[in-house]
Parts: C-alpha cells; structure tokens; sequence
C-alpha cells in the first residue's frame, strides 16, 4: 500500500512540475531579469522606466533589480536571475571589469546576456548576445567640437568625471580630449569624478572655484546632465552666472537641462536616447528565434543648444517626445 501510495504522490509531483513548465512555455512570455545600475541620474530613471514600459508593451515579465551603483549587487541579481532559469539576462555594467565570472555562469546555464547602456571589458565575446548602447567616445567628440567652435579653442575646462571605471566616463573622456588636443589654448586646468550626481558635481564645484579665479575658468565640461546641473547650483552660489561667465556642456539631454539652457545657465547637451530596451527585446527575441544578431546595436544622438532649448523641454515634459 505505501509503494502505491509513493507511485501515486511522485506521479502528482512530476504532473505539478510538468504543468508548471508547460503553463509557462503555454503563456508563451519571455521572462527577462535586468539588472539596473541604480538610479543615480535623471537620465537612468528615464532609461529604467523606458525598459520597463517596453517590456509591458511587448508582455514580457521582467524581473528587475537596482544596484544602487554596487558591482556585487548586480552580480548577485545576476545569479539570481540564473537560478530562476530566466530566458535572457539585460545587464547595465556599472564599470567595465569583474563580469567573466559571471557571465561564463550565465553562458553555462544557456542564458543569452545583453549588454545595455555603459560597456564591459571582455576577451570573450561569445559570453554576450550583444550590446546596445551609444558611441561614448563620439559624445566626448560632440561635446568638444560644440567648445572650441564656441570659444575659437581658447578655453581653459574644469572637467566634472563620471564614475571611476566606468567606460561612459573614461571613452567620454577621450573623445573630447582627442578633439581638444588639435587646440593649443584649449586645456583642462582641473578634474574629478562626481559620480554622474548632481550632489557631487555641486561639491566638487566648489571645490574648483575655490582653487581658482572663476573668472580664469572659461567653461565645464561634465559626462553628464546631472553633474552640470550640480555645478549650476555652485556657480550662483558663488556669484557666478553659468553659461555665461562660465559656459557649461555636458551629455544625457534631460529634460532638466533644457530647463536650464532656456534660462541662459547651461549652453549645450549630447543626447543619449534612454529608449534602449526595444533594441534589447528584438536581439534577445531574434536569438531564441534561432536568428543571428550582430554584437553591436549602436544608438545615437545629437547636440542640443540653447536655441531650441525650450521647445525640446516642452516636448519633452509634455510626453510628447519619444
Ligand atoms: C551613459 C550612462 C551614464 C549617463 C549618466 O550611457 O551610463 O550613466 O550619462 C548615468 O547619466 O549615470
């Protein structure tokens, strides 16, 4: 009696498994874990919820999870996604190095990883599906062209640094010191990272007009929208009128910094499109089709200034933009 009753409860076991895999391979929906960098700029809340809005519109559950700008946080989000078998795995890399680890667990579970946003620094290329992201080195570029034809190449820059690692930080960089090299009165006199947020851009702003005569400082470069507008904050404080006694140019295009291009206080912004998730959606969706995707997803965007500055802030809070 116990042996059919064993028979009888291991049938009911595997039925209940069985039918949970087929409920979910029935339904169909891709289930997708990301892991978010965290939330430390506008641009990243906007770039969060354009994934999230993505993933609704095409029904795919997504499983997320914010790292609050830690490395190990994602990596554990990472193994947890592996351990719920998910059917593809987003990543936004908050710095380039530490991932093959991971990623060669991921690749032994079968689990497609796409690179998102920011880069990582990979021999393998076979440990990722693709990466869909801007030309960073090109934005620094963007930047740097918009200052010397503003200021004719002579311009002394303080230089507001992104996260240590990070390759949007470090391929910004060196685009826009590329193009600044052709400039012999074009210099960096002074530069920090301010961890793409606005709190640190304010600090470290101070910092820089306390180390030199504001008047000697002819313009802010910063990686991001976020640390500009920090630096903003620092320059009225100390009677400094930014964008005009100090021109300010960053990168993101946030709303906020057409907000304060078209008040005068900030002059020019690269764009970087947030809308990256659909992109990621039809890579991982082409793959499990059995279709080839290539490594590289390229999104690009262009230089705003304060000529349509308003108009973009309108569209862009009125939802209008996409
Ligand atoms: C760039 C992205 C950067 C943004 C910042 O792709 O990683 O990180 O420019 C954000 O706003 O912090």
């Amino acid at each position: 009696m116990k042996q059919i009753l064993a028979l009888i409860a291991g049938a009911i076991l595997i039925a209940a498994c069985g039918s949970e895999e087929a409920e979910r391979s029935a339904d169909g929906r891709l289930t997708v874990g990301f892991s978010q960098i965290g939330s430390e700029s506008g641009w990243r809340t906007s770039f969060t919820q354009a994934v999230q809005s993505e993933a609704r519109n095409r029904d795919i559950t997504l499983r997320f999870s914010d790292a609050q700008q830690k490395q190990e946080n994602q990596i554990r989000a990472v193994r947890s996604f592996i351990a719920q078998g998910v059917d593809a795995i987003i990543i936004a890399p908050v710095v380039e190095t530490g991932w093959r680890p991971v990623l060669t667990e991921a690749q032994r579970a079968g689990i497609p990883v796409v690179i998102i946003d920011r880069n990582m620094a990979l021999e393998d290329d076979s440990l990722y599906l693709t990466r869909v992201a801007s030309d960073f080195v090109e934005e620094g570029r963007k930047a740097a062209r918009w200052l010397m034809d503003e200021t004719g190449g002579d311009c002394a820059i303080v230089e507001l640094q992104g996260t240590v690692g990070a390759s949007a930080a470090i391929d910004r960089m060196s685009g826009f010191n590329e193009v600044i090299a052709d400039y012999p009165n074009a210099r960096i006199v002074m530069s920090q990272t301010a961890d793409f947020t606005r709190t640190r851009g304010k600090d470290i702003m101070v910092t820089f007009l306390r180390a030199m005569n504001p008047k000697d400082i002819c313009a802010v470069w910063a990686h991001n929208d976020e640390m500009a507008l920090g630096a903003i904050i620092a320059m009225k404080e100390a009677g400094v009128a930014p964008g005009r006694d100090i021109l300010v140019v960053s990168v993101d295009a946030v709303p906020d910094i057409f907000k304060a291009m078209s008040d005068g206080d900030a002059n020019a912004t690269v764009e970087l499109s947030p809308h990256m998730g659909g992109p990621a959606f039809d890579a991982i969706e082409a793959h499990l089709r059995g279709e080839s995707v290539p490594k590289l997803i390229p999104v690009n965007g262009d230089l705003f200034t304060q000529e349509t500055a308003a108009e973009e802030y309108r569209r862009r809070t009125s939802g209008e933009a996409r």
